[in-house]
């Protein structure tokens, strides 16, 4: 909308106002701001009014410099949330977002997370900057998590590791890195991915591609479309992997296959680049879930692993997670480590420290880690458990015969039903149930209780709509 004027001759209400001779400037009358001059025409383009008479005003009415700027479409995930928190129903469930629930739904803060906070409060420990690459004690203990603390890389200082705002801000980091020292370099995502991935490489100003991974006809991997589309891509590309709990299928390759991929990935020259967001949460071990990352490792690869503390310690909003870059010398991983911390500097500076702390007191105090991963196997296994349960429940109801045991094979916070969006927006629509519409439920938002109205939803939805 072009700026809206209004220029007001002598005759007006407002002319009689008495105004300093030479005055200029603004004066309000109601609830319209009056820009005045005298005698002179003005050059302000958004206030173009000219004189008549002795005394000239001009009305600015809703006038934005922004007027340009559209509206911007609702985020594909945290979009769903917000949907949510407006419908009325009681019934509503939100499967949208990957996050943690509780049996009640309530979102959970593990005990071992207040344990350390307590302690921090205990020390009275400050708030200074941490230095631009994050917390010493956290990048130790977050590339022992990841490797294995007795991993040579990490004696020989192969690993450059700086946090991260959480994985989003990791991946957006190593993006930037790409961007300024591979440029032209692609990166090949897989076919469904997390939505965000996308996002990242675009506001990076990085190329990519998708390799296929999901096969409809089978509701498993395309394993065979997955090794062509990434022996196909171009010499020395990096290319993405979700390193366990595969976002949004929950369908990841088996040990053979990863070998099979690190096979083609080596031949290629290409660089493999993991996306760990669910360390723990794939099958409740931290050590089996971090097993793909580590056998890229252990053939002596260059990688990148993005790291989440998000979901396995419930530290969402703490916003903590890491970059770390497998470097073949420890020379490359300083020089590498100097140069995100350079890209670190003007887009946030420095990260915060509460959720480092917390990871740092967790993962570096033997009691606390164990009681961490005690507690990982209880939100794993009711995962697992309502998985099992919504499994029965379709199996039960649904008397077309249809074969619902792909829910049981996927594994992670998600499964992938298979709903299209129409399917989906029914689920949304009709029964209230909040889903990403790709399909995607997050099973971690859901309740033994709400199986079996989850699949009454789905069996109409699947059955109902085309
Ligand atoms: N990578 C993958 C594969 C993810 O699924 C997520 C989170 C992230 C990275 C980033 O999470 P951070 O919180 O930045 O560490 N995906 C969730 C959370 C909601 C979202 O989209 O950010 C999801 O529901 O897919």
């Amino acid at each position: 909308m072009a700026s809206t004027m209004l220029s007001l001759a002598s005759a007006s209400p407002c002319a009689s106002l008495s105004m300093p001779e030479n005055h200029k400037g603004k004066m309000k009358v109601g609830s319209f701001e009056f820009s005045t001059v005298l005698g002179k025409e003005r050059r302000n383009p958004f206030l173009k009014a000219k004189s008549s008479g002795r005394i000239t005003m001009a009305v600015a009415v809703n006038v934005s410099r922004f007027e340009g700027i559209t509206m911007a479409p609702p985020d594909p995930i945290l979009g769903v949330s917000e949907a949510f928190r407006k419908d009325a129903n009681e019934m509503k469930l939100n499967l949208g977002v990957g996050a943690y629930r509780t049996e009640e739904l309530q979102p959970y803060v593990l005990n071992v997370v207040k344990k350390a906070e307590n302690l921090m409060l205990e020390r009275g420990e400050n708030k200074e900057y941490l230095p631009i690459e994050g917390l010493a004690a956290f990048n130790k203990v977050t590339a022992e998590l990841l490797f294995g603390a007795d991993n040579p890389l990490i004696q020989q200082q192969r690993v450059a590791t700086v946090q991260g705002l959480s994985g989003t801000g990791s991946l957006r980091l190593a993006a930037a890195l790409i961007e300024r020292y591979f440029p032209g370099a692609k990166v090949l995502i897989s076919s469904p991915t997390w939505g965000n991935h996308k996002n990242i490489f675009n506001d990076a100003g990085v190329p990519w591609s998708e390799y296929r991974y999901y096969d409809p006809k089978t509701v498993g991997l395309d394993f065979d479309g997955m090794i062509l589309d990434i022996k196909a891509a171009p010499e020395g590309s990096f290319i993405l992997l979700h390193g366990c709990a595969h976002n949004p299928t929950g369908i990841d390759p088996t040990p053979e296959q990863w070998e099979k991929i690190a096979d083609v990935i080596q031949q290629k020259n290409h660089i493999p680049f993991f996306d760990v967001a669910y360390q723990g949460f794939a099958s409740g071990s931290l050590d089996a879930d971090a097993s793909s990352v580590r056998s890229f490792a252990a053939r002596g690869l260059e990688l990148l692993v993005a790291q989440s503390y998000s979901k396995n310690l419930g530290l969402y909003a703490e916003r903590i997670g890491a970059i770390n870059v497998v470097c073949s010398s420890s020379d490359a991983a300083t020089r590498v480590k100097s140069q995100l911390k350079r890209l670190a500097r003007p887009m946030y500076s420095n990260p915060p420290i509460h959720g480092a702390k917390i990871v740092a007191n967790v993962v570096g105090d033997p009691s606390l880690f164990n009681e961490w991963k005690e507690e990982m196997q209880l939100m794993a296994g009711r995962i697992k458990s309502v998985r099992q349960i919504l499994f029965d429940s379709l199996s039960a109801k649904d008397k077309s015969g249809k074969d619902w045991s792909f829910i049981l094979k996927q594994i992670g916070m998600f499964s992938f039903t298979g709903l299209n969006k129409a399917q989906s927006d029914n689920m949304t629509n009709k029964w209230h149930v909040y889903m990403t519409k790709d399909g995607r439920i997050s099973l971690a938002g859901l309740s033994a209780a709400k199986c079996e109205y989850l699949a009454d939803s789905i069996i109409d939805s699947y059955h109902n709509v085309k």
